[in-house]
């Protein structure tokens, strides 16, 4: 068994209360009232997608999205956004729908939401919704700018499962990329000893709370019910922005190179790369 604790629930926080025992501490939390300011709240039922915004075209994305080769990261087909929610509804179905501005098409959205006080720092840009079907997952990766993520949830559950950083080498982070080896449902001990070391969260997000995943923390996502949240992120320190700015860049140079150079062999010498690193930091015998 993984060791994985529970994640604290708080409401009625103050930005000194947050800064003191959760930001300074890189420790994950779940507000249960970040977003009873919003509009979207309530507003952003289904219905109202489907009725305000069920002709724009979405690119959906099935659970082979990170498989190695031509089709790495790139969307399935293109359905109306009225299509995806009926899916949606029907469920079970691996079918995500994300890195889909809905805000560049739809910028009165951009009202419906408030950007926490809870700390400075948000990125100003347009943020990014997250839909996905019951049963569907997103492997565990962290985010490459490095900016502290408040996950909003807006319709269904999500169970979370969370690392920070300093597992990378526990959880085999493989090299060059964002992505882990490990299987959270079925963590695989034998072939990967580090993992019995590796501890981390567990939670499920509710619609209308709010999860802090701070900086570089791992996330390992599925989907309960279908639903969708909204993702803020902010990073308050420009050191860490930097560095964020420096990952995306190596990531876009070298994995994405090699993944069109090698496909398939440039997977397993990073997967190489990742038992090595484990191997070496805890001298484990494999
Ligand atoms: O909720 C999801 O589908 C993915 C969210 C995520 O990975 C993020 O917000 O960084
Ligand atoms: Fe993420």
């Amino acid at each position: 068994m993984l060791n994985l604790k529970p994640v604290d629930r708080r409401s009625g926080l103050t930005r000194e209360q947050f800064a003191e025992e959760y930001l300074k501490e890189m420790k994950p939390v779940i507000f249960t009232d970040l977003m009873d300011t919003w509009p979207a709240k309530n507003k952003w039922t289904i219905d109202f997608f489907k009725t305000e915004y069920g002709d724009l075209e979405v690119p959906v994305y099935s659970a082979d999205v990170s498989k190695s080769g031509k089709s790495y990261m790139s969307p399935d087909r293109h359905v109306p956004f009225r299509e995806y929610l009926e899916i949606l509804e029907k469920g079970p179905t691996d079918l995500r729908m994300f890195l889909f501005n809905i805000f560049r098409h739809a910028p009165e959205l951009l009202e419906d939401y408030r950007t926490p006080e809870i700390m400075d720092g948000f990125i100003d840009s347009f943020p990014f919704m997250f839909f996905g079907g019951e049963g569907s997952s997103v492997a565990l990766h962290f985010d490459i700018d490095l900016s502290h993520v408040f996950l909003n949830q807006l319709h269904g559950r999500k169970r979370v499962v969370l690392f920070p950083p300093e597992q990378s080498t526990n959880i085999y982070h493989h090299p060059f990329t964002v992505a882990s080896y490990i299987d959270v449902n079925n963590p695989d001990f034998g072939r990967y000893p580090a993992l019995r070391k590796a501890w981390g969260y567990d939670c499920i997000v509710y619609p209308g709370e709010t999860l802090f995943m701070p900086s570089g923390h791992w996330h390992y996502i599925e989907y309960t019910d279908s639903g969708y949240s909204i993702s803020l992120r902010s990073n308050e320190s420009y050191v860490r922005r930097a560095k964020g700015l420096f990952n995306i860049a190596r990531h876009y140079v070298v994995d994405k190179g090699m993944n069109r150079l090698m496909g398939e062999n440039w997977r397993k010498m990073k997967a190489g790369m990742a038992k090595r690193r484990a191997r070496e930091q805890d001298q484990i015998p494999v």
